[in-house]
């Protein structure tokens, strides 16, 4: 069983979870209403991931014999200025999300949860990646810029990312 705090804590970050697959899966539709069909199917696969995180932390927390609770989602923004406000976005939240991830295993650790602690190390990992996926996009995404035909060569490289993406799965 879980402890109240960690118990707490974990249901906090499964809502965040589910915050990210709607952000997520808002951004897709921005870049389906820009035309941007590799943007849109980028994130929608991402949004798709966020909901699998999400169920992962659900699962477990009933598993241990504690009570996953869902709780209201703040709505996603869903305005943005330009495709590479939206990496950048997506790139800060990321990081916020590690930052979380890291603060439950240190919550873990001082409880000597070691099973709460085993089973973060997989988000830890999937953080690594994440982070590192999208600052490469991000990367790519401003190295190619908004000039003449930027926007479609943006999209391009983000459909092979998508792509390889879903051939590595
Ligand atoms: Fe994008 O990360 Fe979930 O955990």
């Amino acid at each position: 069983m879980l402890s109240t705090t960690l118990a707490k804590a974990l249901n906090i970050q499964t809502n965040l979870e589910f915050f990210s697959s709607n952000l997520y899966l808002q951004m897709s539709s921005w870049c389906m209403q820009k035309g941007l069909e590799g943007c849109a199917n980028f994130f929608r696969q991402h949004a798709d991931e966020e909901r699998m995180h999400m169920q992962k932390l659900f699962d477990y927390i009933n598993e241990t014999g504690s009570y996953a609770v869902l709780d209201s989602i703040n709505p996603p923004q869903n305005e943005f200025s330009s495709v590479v406000e939206i990496f950048e976005i997506t790139y800060a939240h990321e990081q916020m999300i590690t930052k979380e991830i890291n603060s439950l295993v240190s919550i873990a650790f001082e409880e000597q949860d070691f099973s709460t602690f085993n089973f973060l190390q997989w988000y830890v990992a999937e953080q690594h990646e994440e982070e590192q996926l999208f600052k490469a996009v991000l990367d790519k995404v401003e190295l190619i810029g908004m000039e003449g035909n930027g926007l479609f060569f943006i999209d391009q490289e983000v459909a092979k990312m998508h792509n390889a993406a879903q051939v590595s799965q």
